[in-house]
């Protein structure tokens, strides 16, 4: 293994050279360099597909192609010639597959059949489209009960897809809809919701070209949302102030060179994309942003008591917000000294953040994982959200909440009705339109759904798209229970680990991607809808030929299912399934935010979903924006771990080269490592303390107390700047020790990034 154990000691900036000598390699690993290229050119255009990659906003002026390495490394994954067929489904079988890595399976092609797994032979054996859906009917209604079943969702699903997808579950008669959102930014949804009244952002991509500053907290933009790079640095140019709060000095916040610009490039330059950096302990946010705001009431008080204008926003405080007082309290009584341990940040430098805040006119907050994969995440995006109500930055110009969401359509899966607590205005709204009782009781979320599988009450399991059996918490124990359901059914692109535990029956159904053409019976090309994470809606509609002439598109495997499954007397799969127009139709009947869902889709970018909250109509209990009314923990994982010997916190997060389960490489340039994965970043002084050296081997070993035994064996430890008790290494090799029993208050996501652990020589 090739390490490089030093951000420093590779080069300074992010993009650049370095981004651009991958991108080729992508393309031309791809096999179609050249179809490949022209396929980049149509993401995130008008009349061509969304690009799989993020959920980050597209300018809704001028040309909106802009360069991403990690953008094409996604078009080029999907637009591979490479093949899983039959016939490799005959050579291999799933006991030899089981060995492999994620990233051979995946590296394997496009599913081109849909396929069922023999027992008798242990090799998936092809199918007919309709003998498949048939069996899963069957299955589906052979059930003691609907809630037997599982039907998950990842955030690539369409609009479309997706409400069929709801639509068709609670018709067979549940609301068990664990959903990727749930290990993700659920923690946003029910914080903002309880804040502002939508679970949703409230900035435009617009609002960071006029913000003073910007909060960049817990997020990786560098690997995961690259374009933003460029808002970034723009705003450094133009003299914001980008103040950046991670655990871990991420290269790409420092600065960034733009492969677009052909100057910068020959004379190798690069551009600061912030003016600000601090490295918290893990967990530590909520403390440092508590610490910001007794500040600004000191300043405040301050300010008042000598005459000079005030701090607060006192009219957004008086006419929009609601239960400073009781806010003010709690943030007094919290002690500087807890505020400090907690964060590993000293007072100087949150008062110094407070000023930065303060002298700002407007100012953004942006957030990702980092924040979200905690015990108290919803009490830290409430706090987050306290302190920008304090100066009214809600809801006007420049100024913002931004939860930069992951998947490119997980937020538009949850608007069209993915949601396991089926809210009353929507099921009121379902039933209207199609004259029948849903089911109203609560469904399953990811953790209620692993609960249910390990103590077998779970028989079968769907999943449009994702890897939920790498993806969760707990993984081996999870793989075990997958085996054991009665049916698995999984409507992928490519092959990956979550397939290779079949239940008694096994269903492997190949679909279209986002870069394919979709026609229907007739002839014409269907588009399908997303929305981003600035709540902007827009078609995207593939331009490469099926990777197979077998393959189905998302939107008829749903309807296939369903029609099997709960009959056509209610809905016309069929008729939907082949004029999405019409699914657009319902979508809008069943929610009216979408007005004139199909006139407003075909503008040259969409349109934005009303969100009320920015412009500060807050459809909360109140009516009002709620300020927070929690403490801060008292203490954080990473204090607990402190009265501990020898006992770490961990954070599992993405390299470079990978989307979630889906590994594209082996390198993480911008940390310095290549061709490694099973790697555990240590401060050195941390990995002297155990009496060890770089590189040496170590077990992982999780210190959860649940009897459950959590090893992970032969990680190499790298000695890396991240804060002392801290450590980091990747998912999803990571995930058979993050355990399932710890999540999140109020918001049951894994707490991926503090899973407290030690170390045991390999
Ligand atoms: N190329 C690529 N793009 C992606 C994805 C991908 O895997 N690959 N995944 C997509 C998805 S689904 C998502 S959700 C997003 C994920 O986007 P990110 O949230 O950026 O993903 P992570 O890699 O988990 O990075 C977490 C970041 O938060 C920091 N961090 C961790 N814990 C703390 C903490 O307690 N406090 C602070 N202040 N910082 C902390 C870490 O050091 C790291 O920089 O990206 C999306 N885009
Ligand atoms: N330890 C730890 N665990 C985590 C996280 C973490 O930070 N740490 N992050 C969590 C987060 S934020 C998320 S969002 C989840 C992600 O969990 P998932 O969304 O379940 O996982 P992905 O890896 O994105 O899914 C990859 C698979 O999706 C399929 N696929 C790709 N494109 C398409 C398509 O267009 N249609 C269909 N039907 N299938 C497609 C391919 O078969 C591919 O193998 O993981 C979570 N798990
Ligand atoms: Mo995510």
């Amino acid at each position: 293994m090739a390490t490089k154990e030093c951000i420093g000691k590779s080069s300074k900036a992010a993009g650049g050279w370095g981004a651009l000598k991958s991108v080729g390699r992508q393309l031309i690993g791809s096999g179609q360099p050249v179809s490949g290229a022209r396929t980049m050119l149509s993401a995130n255009q008008p009349d061509g597909f969304d690009c799989p990659g993020c959920a980050w906003g597209d300018p809704e002026h001028g040309s909106s192609f802009e360069f991403c390495e990690n953008g094409v490394k996604a078009v080029a994954w999907e637009a591979t010639k490479a093949r899983v067929t039959p016939e490799f489904f005959a050579t291999h079988s799933v006991s030899e597959l089981k060995t492999w890595s994620d990233y051979d399976l995946e590296y394997q092609g496009r599913l081109t059949h849909p396929v069922r797994y023999n027992p008798a032979t242990d090799h998936y054996e092809e199918v007919e489209w309709d003998e498949a859906f048939a069996e899963i009917g069957a299955a589906l209604n052979a059930l003691d009960s609907p809630n037997c079943a599982e039907f998950y969702t990842s955030g690539r699903a369409s609009n479309e897809a997706a409400f069929l997808y709801q639509m068709f579950v609670r018709l067979y008669g549940t609301n068990n809809f664990p959903d990727c959102s749930n290990m993700c930014h659920e923690a946003s949804g029910v914080a903002l919701t309880e804040s502002i009244g939508i679970g949703k952002g409230t900035v435009r991509l617009e609002d960071f070209h006029a913000a003073d500053a910007i909060f960049v907290v817990g997020q990786n933009p560098g690997t995961n949302h690259p374009r933003m790079l460029a808002d970034l640095r723009a705003a450094v140019g133009r003299g914001a102030k980008v103040v950046v709060l991670n655990t871990l000095k991420e290269k790409g916040l420092h600065r960034f060179s733009d492969p677009q610009n052909k100057l910068e490039m020959i004379r190798g330059g690069s551009l600061p994309t912030s003016t600000d950096y601090f490295c918290p302990r893990l967990g530590g946010d909520m403390a440092v942003f508590r610490g910001i705001a007794k500040t600004v009431f000191a300043a405040d008080d301050m300010a008042r008591a000598e005459g000079r204008p005030p701090i607060l926003d006192d009219a957004f405080i008086a006419e929009h917000s609601h239960g400073i007082d009781e806010y003010r309290t709690i943030v007094e009584a919290t002690e500087w000294s807890l505020i400090e341990d907690q964060s590993g940040i000293s007072r100087a430098e949150i008062e110094y953040m407070a000023d930065i805040y303060t002298s700002a006119k407007s100012v953004i907050t942006t957030w990702a994982m980092g924040v979200t994969q905690h015990r108290h995440s919803v009490a830290t995006i409430r706090e987050i959200a306290s302190v920008m109500f304090l100066r009214g930055n809600v809801g006007r110009e420049g100024a913002g909440l931004c939860p930069v969401r992951g998947h490119s359509n997980v937020q538009g899966d949850r608007t069209v009705g993915i949601n396991e607590k089926a809210p009353k205005p929507l099921i009121d709204a379902m039933e209207k339109e199609l004259g029948v009782e849903l089911p109203r009781e609560p469904g399953h979320n990811v953790m209620h759904a692993i609960g249910a599988m390990l103590d077998r009450s779970a028989k079968a399991f769907i999943g449009l798209g994702g890897n939920f059996a790498r993806a969760v918490p707990d993984s081996a124990l999870v793989a075990e229970a997958f085996e054991r359901l009665e049916l698995t059914v999984n409507v992928a692109t490519k092959l990956n680990h979550g397939h290779l535990m079949p239940g008694t029956k096994s269903f492997i159904l190949p679909c279209l991607g986002r870069t394919e053409m979709d026609k229907n019976s007739r002839g014409e090309k269907q588009i399908v809808t997303v929305e981003d994470s600035m709540s902007m809606v827009h078609g995207s509609g593939g331009i490469n030929l099926p990777a197979a002439p077998t393959i189905r598109s998302e939107v008829r495997i749903v309807a296939g299912m369903a029609k099997a499954t709960v009959g056509s007397d209610v809905v016309d799969w069929d008729g939907l399934a082949d004029d999405h127009d019409l699914i657009r139709d319902m979508i809008a009947r069943v929610l009216p935010i979408y007005g004139d869902f199909n006139t407003q889709v075909r503008q040259p970018r969409g349109f934005r979903l009303r969100n009320g909250a920015s412009f500060r109509d807050f459809k909360t209990t109140t009516g009002k924006a709620n300020f927070g009314v929690s403490d801060i923990p008292s203490a954080t994982e990473w204090q607990m771990a402190q009265t501990k010997d020898a006992t770490f916190i961990l954070q599992t997060f993405r390299s470079h080269d990978q989307y979630n389960t889906t590994i594209y490489g082996m390198d993480d340039r911008y940390r310095g490592i290549y061709g490694a994965r099973n790697i555990v970043f240590m401060h050195p002084d941390d990995i002297a303390s155990l009496g060890r050296e770089p590189r040496d081997s170590v077990d992982v070993i999780g210190c959860h107390d649940d009897g459950i035994e959590r090893v992970a064996r032969g990680f190499v430890l790298v000695a890396h700047d991240i804060p002392r008790g801290c450590v980091a290494g990747y998912y999803p090799e990571l995930n058979c020790i993050v355990p399932h029993e710890t999540f999140g208050e109020k918001s049951f996501t894994p707490t991926s990034k503090s899973v407290t652990v030690r170390f045991e020589p390999h």
